[in-house]
């Protein structure tokens, strides 16, 4: 996290407008779960995976083309969420949570982090990796462990058709209200947070800018400049589990002033 007395100010600015929001919208990206080992999605090209393009792996067509390799790119990524623990951003989230009279959490991400920082009622725009199901009937499918480590996927109990991860793929709708709900908290928010994302997947992308043409504040917590960071007021570089943490306690002095 830099430290130069501008970005001091910055940061202090904008906790004093977080401790003051009545209503504040975060959308979070795979950046917040870097730091706990979690490949970001446009960084995920690594090993054996570095061949294929993770675009291509996370759609319908994929599947269709070859449900095995989609199967095993989500179970090597289903048993690496088992093993990670949330960081000190999600705990700062949590917290944050806690300190604000009104806070909606959405996430992009499919793994459990947040919730397992202490977060509740975590709007997850592209699904989860937790829970599974048939892709003709859609009932949800309990996963066994020897099926975490088969090379294809399991087939519905009841329909006998494929299972596949209960996550959003592009060209899918996100879950049935999910987007109505986040919109019109984004509408109706004093400030929005918008946290290591590369912002170029829509719906979501569109969040921050429609926050700021309803009045909010819009904040942007990320290592690098994103596609979205021409709709914030203020830019904060570093590292999620830095540059949270860091405004929360400041926060919390600017709130006993
Ligand atoms: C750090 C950090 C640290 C690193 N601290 N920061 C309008 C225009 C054009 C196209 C479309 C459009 N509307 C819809 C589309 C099509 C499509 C789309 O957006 N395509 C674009 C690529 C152009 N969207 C859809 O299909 C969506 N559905 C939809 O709109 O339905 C209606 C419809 C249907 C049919 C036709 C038309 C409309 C669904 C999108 C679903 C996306 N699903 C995925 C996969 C989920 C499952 C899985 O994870 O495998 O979601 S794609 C992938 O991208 C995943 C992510 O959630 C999502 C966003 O990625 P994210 O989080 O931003 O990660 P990265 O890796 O890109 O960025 C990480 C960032 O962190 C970077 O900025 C780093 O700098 C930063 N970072 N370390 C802070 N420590
Ligand atoms: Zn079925």
């Amino acid at each position: 996290m830099t430290t130069a007395p501008e970005a001091q100010e910055q940061l202090a600015e904008v906790a004093r407008l977080l401790a003051q929001a009545q209503r504040v919208v975060v959308l979070t990206g795979a950046g917040i779960s870097a730091e706990s080992g979690i490949a970001t999605f446009r960084d995920a090209r690594l090993g054996y995976w570095s061949q294929f393009d993770p675009e291509a792996l996370a759609s319908p067509e994929g599947f269709a083309r070859d449900p095995g390799l989609v199967w095993r790119w989500y179970m090597e990524r289903y048993r690496g969420l088992l093993q990670a623990q949330p960081n000190r951003g999600h705990q700062a989230l949590a917290a944050l949570a806690v300190n604000t009279p009104q806070l909606t959490l959405a996430t992009q991400n499919i793994d459990d982090l947040h919730e397992r920082a202490g977060s509740r009622a975590v709007l997850h725009l592209h699904g989860s990796l937790n829970s599974f199901r048939c892709q003709r009937c859609k009932r949800p499918h309990l996963l066994t462990s020897d099926e975490q480590h088969s090379v294809t996927p399991p087939s519905c109990l009841t329909c006998g058709a494929l299972v596949r991860p209960g996550v959003v793929w592009f060209g899918e709708m996100l879950p049935d209200g999910m987007l109505q709900t986040v919109w019109q908290a984004a509408r109706a928010c004093d400030l929005f947070l918008v946290v290591g994302t590369s912002g170029v997947v829509m719906p979501a992308a569109a969040l921050p800018e429609v926050a700021r043409n309803a009045g909010a504040t819009v904040v942007e917590v990320n290592v690098t400049p994103s596609e979205v960071t021409s709709a914030a007021h203020h830019f904060l570089k570093g590292k999620a589990g830095a540059v949270l943490p860091a405004l929360l306690e400041l926060m919390q002095h600017s709130g006993h002033n």
